[in-house]
């Protein structure tokens, strides 16, 4: 057999980079950058390689599974389906439709067969009880754009192709490679920004990667972001530095007179107070914001998923519109995807019109707080989860109060995964149905074109075949939502409406024609390094979703939401924990994979000197971490780059658990940083988890 090439797209993480495979006899022999790739031109992380090592782990599970006294047994697909679909509707004959709750995690955004296929299935389930891995992430960016800008996928982006300051909170794109903002080779758009003459500011507890790359570097005090946006507000609007632009006529007056009354409090001396960083710093920083060329402030994790992400992410997009920097180049612009995801106005706002059962947090675009899941399955009353459906997701690890989730799970009635892995989560089911996965899969980013610094489209075929018998995503999702159908019918005569049915190809096929450029497969496929669509343009306000095409700039639910603010007092003076993320690695779920596991500990406790020579701790010595709900004992890491007070320990590890069938991961198994993370904090405003600044005590192990 000859050594084939083919072209595709890493569907790993957010960058969306061009691969070259080369394949023999449906071997992967390399994988490379694709050079010609129109949007990623040859740059790939350490992680694409990952991608033939994901093909060829002997741990991931190509055949169904089920469980009978305690022993899994490989079955076959039919009976699987019928297993799983009787488990699920008998629950809802028995205790109702939400008896059934459903967790989507992050690999279904990567994923173009769950993307198009799951939703049809998860209506058919009826249940309210929704949950994902949304809420322990960028939800705040959804609820922003929903109610700034009139649909929660119009999500203005950071064009840092062209700005010439880019302020960054809380994420760092040279590990993440990027997120909310699809962007290929950070490390050269930093370089670029700076040659140009432009600037880079981060702010973070931790001297990260990014920091390193950076012009200034400002640590800040865990949690406290809220506090630096709002007088970053304040400056423009007391100073008079507002400088609207062309949206001058698409912004009511009166809702700035509002935040400017709002702001009024939130000065920089009270931002010093809580985050540690000068007043005078502050005020330079704003001027020097306010001078560029063009600017864009730009927030992840580290502020996404905190006490005041909500309100952040208004305050973020705020700045960027009251500077000047708002649907203008270098500034935050929207893209112009030919899949277009966010065409609709939302008629009702998708928030609050349920709750969840047990704490009453908001729903939030048909789902529940995933911090509220645990609760939801262990309290018993009306609607109690009886059984669950996890499909891309890992929530033992990944949702705070992971010790807690474990209980959850295994008290369920009945369980199914859809994942390729017997991992922490899947562990507790009764039935896995694996999927085909990575490489051998067809690939089209929606989610993430529709996030990119530059416009451009790309279908990827696979590259290698899957294994015989095995199945794709959306093959799972439309043969076990007919098998669901079939044991209704039987039982109750209750009949799912019949939809036309069609193929990935056809849907996706569709959704391109449908789409601002009118595209369609056949043109993509004679294009197998993607087609340019050109850089980001100004779409405002044409492209408002809003009820009357204006920016509602400062809606209710942030007014008060700044009120709670104000009347909050809280200030912990104990060690406060983050999170961090490796090069290496991805969330939960690629550590049994030796190339990116291999070499020193990476899953260990950043702490300062100062505060470590106090507790007389010292680097490799393991060291005890407790919060309210959990402790752990791991490795210590002595280091100027995280501030005092602070501990930075990454999420996603923690194999340590019996019942899994992962062996690279249990031999690197760390700790999992959920297990420490309360459940019971979350974002007032929208349910979404506080993964950061966590409130901890660190001692040394033994004394
Ligand atoms: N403390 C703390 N917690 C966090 C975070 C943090 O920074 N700190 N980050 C949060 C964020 S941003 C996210 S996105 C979440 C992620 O949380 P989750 O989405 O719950 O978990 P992942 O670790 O991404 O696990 C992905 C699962 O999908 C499976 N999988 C991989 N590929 C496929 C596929 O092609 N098909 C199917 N069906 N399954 C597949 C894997 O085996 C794994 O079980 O974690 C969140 N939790
Ligand atoms: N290599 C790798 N890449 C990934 C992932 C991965 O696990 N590994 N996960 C992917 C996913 S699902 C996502 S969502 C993205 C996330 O992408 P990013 O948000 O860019 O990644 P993080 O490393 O979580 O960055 C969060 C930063 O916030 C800082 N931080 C913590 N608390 C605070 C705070 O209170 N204030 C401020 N200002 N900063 C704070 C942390 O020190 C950290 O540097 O990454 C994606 N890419
Ligand atoms: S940066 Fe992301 S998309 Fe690019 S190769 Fe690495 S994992 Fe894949
Ligand atoms: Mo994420």
């Amino acid at each position: 057999m000859s050594i084939e090439t083919k072209y595709r797209t890493c569907n790993l993480c957010e960058a969306i980079c061009g691969l070259e495979v080369k394949v023999e006899n449906n071997t992967v022999l390399s994988i490379r950058g694709d050079e010609q790739d129109v949007f990623s031109k040859g740059h790939i992380c350490p992680k694409a390689v990952g991608m033939k090592d994901l093909h060829e782990d002997p741990d991931r599970l190509k055949t169904p599974l089920v469980k009978r006294d305690g022993k899994w047994i490989d079955v076959s697909w039919q009976e699987a389906y019928a297993l799983a679909a009787k488990g699920i509707i008998d629950t809802q004959i028995k205790y109702g439709k939400d008896a059934v709750g459903i967790y989507q995690g992050n690999p279904s955004v990567h994923n173009l067969g769950t993307s198009l296929f799951s939703p049809d299935f998860v209506r058919s389930l009826k249940t309210k009880n929704r949950y994902s891995a949304t809420s322990v992430d960028q939800l705040a960016h959804h609820l922003a754009a929903e109610y700034m800008f009139g649909n929660q996928l119009f999500i203005p982006v950071p064009d840092i192709n062209r700005t010439d300051f880019w302020l960054i909170l809380g994420g760092n794109p040279m590990v993440s490679n990027g997120s909310m903002m699809t962007a290929p080779d950070i490390r050269g758009k930093l370089r670029d920004i700076q040659d140009r003459g432009g600037q880079v500011v981060v702010i973070d507890p931790r001297f990260t990667e990014t920091a390193e790359k950076a012009d200034q570097h400002l640590f800040i005090r865990p949690g406290s972001d809220i506090y630096l946006l709002l007088s970053m507000i304040h400056i423009i609007l007391f100073n008079d530095k507002m400088e609207l632009k062309h949206l001058e006529n698409c912004i009511d007056a009166d809702e700035i007179t509002a935040i400017k009354a709002a702001v009024a409090q939130f000065t920089p001396e009270l931002a010093e107070e809580k985050t540690g960083i000068p007043a005078v710093d502050i005020q330079g920083l704003t001027d020097s914001f306010l001078s560029a060329k063009s600017a864009v402030c730009y927030g992840r994790l580290g502020v996404s998923a905190s006490k005041y992400g909500g309100l952040s992410h208004w305050a973020i997009n705020t700045i960027n519109i009251l500077s000047g920097n708002f649907d203008k180049a270098g500034g935050a612009m929207f893209t112009n995807p030919a899949v277009n995801v966010s065409s609709r106005k939302s008629k009702t706002k998708r928030f609050k019109r349920w709750s969840s059962r047990v704490r009453g947090l908001p729903e939030y675009g048909g789902e529940l707080p995933s911090s509220t899941l645990a609760e939801d399955i262990l309290t018993p009353g009306e609607g109690q989860i009886k059984a669950m459906i996890t499909s891309c997701g890992n929530p033992v690890l990944s949702v705070p109060n992971g010790t807690k989730m474990d209980s959850a799970f295994e008290s369920l009635d009945f369980m199914v995964c859809i994942d390729i892995y017997l991992n922490e989560t899947t562990k507790h089911a009764d039935v896995i149905l694996p999927p085909a996965t990575g490489l051998e899969t067809p690939h089209y980013a929606i989610a993430f074109h529709n996030l990119a610094v530059h416009n451009s489209a790309k279908y990827s075929e696979p590259a290698v075949e899957k294994s015989e018998g095995a199945k794709f995503d959306w093959e799972i999702f439309s043969e076990l939502g007919k098998a669901c159908a079939a044991y209704q019918f039987q039982q109750t005569g209750e009949a799912i409406p019949d939809k036309p049915e069609y193929t990935l190809e056809q849907k996706l096929d569709m959704l391109l024609s449908f789409g601002p450029h009118k595209l369609n497969l056949e043109t993509l496929k004679k294009h197998p390094h993607g087609i340019d669509i050109g850089p980001l343009t100004s779409q405002l306000p044409g492209r408002l979703l809003t009820d009357n095409q204006q920016i509602h700039v400062f809606p209710d639910i942030y007014q008060e939401s700044i009120e709670t603010l104000r009347k909050s007092s809280q200030d912990d003076d104990g060690f406060l924990l983050i999170g961090r993320r490796n090069l290496r690695s991805n969330n939960s779920w690629m550590h049994n994979l030796h190339r990116m596991v291999k070499g020193p500990n990476t899953c260990t406790a950043l702490i300062h000197p100062t505060d470590a020579s106090r507790l007389q701790i010292s680097t490799g010595e393991i060291i005890e971490v407790s919060s309210d709900v959990g402790q752990v004992q791991i490795e210590a890491e002595v280091s100027e780059e995280i501030m005092p007070g602070t501990i930075s320990i990454p999420h996603g590890w923690g194999h340590n658990r019996s019942g899994i069938r992962m062996s690279i991961a249990q031999e690197h198994a760390g700790v999992s940083f959920n297990d420490l993370a309360d459940e019971k904090l979350v974002d007032e405003l929208s349910g979404v988890s506080v993964i950061n600044a966590i409130p901890i005590q660190v001692k040394k192990l033994n004394s």
